[in-house]
């Protein structure tokens, strides 16, 4: 665009536009009201006889100008219009009003309203929730500051959330893995979270309750103690705090508590401190961040308030793509390549199921492999299974417009192994000897066939 024309509506919101000052290519004008001529702002030029067309014409607006004019008066905007519609036909104009509707506002074909004091008021807003961040950190920081070795104590089998949470805390309290470890009493089991481990450098370490004695604070991040059993260990009934996005619990003691069930994933919380205290922010740290809101979220889709939108967008602007990529996307071994190509080579799509069977792999292959699936031509449904240890494991990945994958996976284990998941993407296992049991023999045609049946019988059951 080209210049922006401001016209404020009397001395008063010229004033106030005047502490805004003037941005590059603005040039502000005014018309005073009665008794106002002596009163000309600094920086502003008056727009004498009023807001007519020769006024206007005067300000000599060129295609590609756009004005703004600030107004709390009808009868002022209805005449001002029509006046600029005649000297400039094609200016878009923008109105800044905290009293006018849009009923008051006269008909142009490239009009546009917002407030003027709640353009600043957004911004004081914002920053008095970036202050009660700030003063939660302050918080945390001045409890923890003297401990000699704080635990961050993240769930059993940690997911990404938890993960990019631990590490975030551990900077933001400036401490390394020796006076700060993640400790957990599962140890992370999805391989996608595994890769996610390997790409920050973490280590997370699995301890039982009886060592929580070695520290001397302890924090609960994602995770609150109901989540370790009935009878959760002494230790983490009282701890220092507790930061967490999951509905508020009790039965438990924390100096420091910061809960907040709306938002989806901790790592928007986590986020918040960041920007509150004007953290220095890593590519790496970001994309830890940018992956757990992901992942919690299930891509900004179930249960996303605002905040992990705004947090998201900010992380976006300084994740590294490549690195989410390593994570999303973890390099195949050169087996599993290899099993895929075998797979492929038998590929078809019948009844809008596209299986394949890769033999013994690393089990990061799996998903990865039936996400890859999903893109034939024709398939609603996407397989990919494979033989990890003892048993056979399966990934599963539909359209989303189809019966929920975590049901149809359900059916399908049902009886033989465990299985679950979402909308779109489901896991099963089923133990190689109860597979065996049913169907004879675990060769790579008789798993295809297998699940092929069962599948078809589990996406049609009550229809
Ligand atoms: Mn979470």
């Amino acid at each position: 665009m080209g210049r922006r024309i401001i016209i404020c509506d009397g001395a008063e919101l010229a004033r106030l536009w005047g502490r805004i000052g003037a941005g590059e290519d603005e040039e502000l004008t005014w018309v005073p009201r009665e008794d106002e001529s002596r009163a000309r702002p600094p920086g502003f030029r008056s727009l004498q006889g009023g807001l007519c067309v020769e006024a206007i014409s005067k300000l000599n607006p060129k295609s590609g100008d756009g004005f703004a004019l600030a107004t709390d008066d009808g009868p002022w905007i209805r005449a001002a219009g029509p006046a600029i519609v005649k000297a400039a036909p094609e200016a878009p104009i923008l109105v800044l009003t905290d009293t006018l509707s849009d009923d008051d506002l006269p008909d142009h074909p490239c009009m546009r309203r917002t407030g003027l004091k709640t353009l600043i008021r957004d911004d004081v807003d914002e920053e008095f929730l970036h202050l009660s961040n700030l003063r939660r950190v302050v918080e945390i920081r001045k409890l923890l500051e003297n401990r000699e070795k704080v635990g961050i104590l993240l769930q059993p089998d940690p997911d990404p959330d938890a993960i990019a949470c631990g590490y975030t805390l551990r900077a933001i309290l400036g401490r390394k893995r020796t006076t700060a470890p993640l400790v957990s009493f599962g140890e992370v089991q999805r391989p996608e979270n595994q890769a996610l481990v390997r790409a920050l450098g973490l280590e997370i370490r699995t301890i039982t309750p009886d060592e929580l004695d070695e520290f001397d604070g302890l924090t609960l991040l994602d995770v609150q103690p109901n989540v370790f059993g009935e009878n959760p260990p002494a230790r983490v009934l009282s701890v220092d705090v507790v930061i967490d996005h999951h509905p508020e619990r009790t039965g438990y003691d924390a100096v420091i508590r910061d809960i907040r069930p709306s938002y989806g994933a901790t790592a928007t919380i986590m986020t918040e401190y960041l920007r509150a205290i004007d953290f220095d922010l890593r590519p790496k740290l970001a994309t830890g961040l940018l992956y757990g809101i992901k992942s919690d979220t299930q891509l900004l889709g179930r249960e996303t308030s605002d905040r992990d939108m705004a947090s998201f967008a900010y992380l976006h602007a300084h994740h590294s793509p490549a690195l989410l990529r390593r994570i999303e996307r973890p390099a195949l071994p050169i087996d599993g390549v290899r099993a895929l190509g075998r797979a492929l080579s038998k590929a078809e799509v019948r009844d809008g199921i596209n299986i394949l069977v890769l033999g013994r792999v690393r089990e990061d292959v799996i998903p990865q492999v039936a996400d890859m699936a999903l893109q034939t031509e024709g398939a609603e449904w996407a397989v990919a299974a494979g033989i990890v240890n003892s048993d056979l494991v399966f990934s599963v990945r539909n359209v989303g417009y189809v019966r929920a994958a975590g049901e149809v996976v359900r059916a399908v284990v049902e009886g033989l192994g465990v299985g679950g998941g979402h909308r779109s993407m489901a896991k099963g296992i089923i133990p190689l000897k109860s597979f065996r049991k049913v169907y004879g023999r675990a060769t790579r045609d008789q798993i295809h066939s297998a699940l092929y049946d069962a599948f078809v019988r589990a996406i049609h059951q009550d229809e």
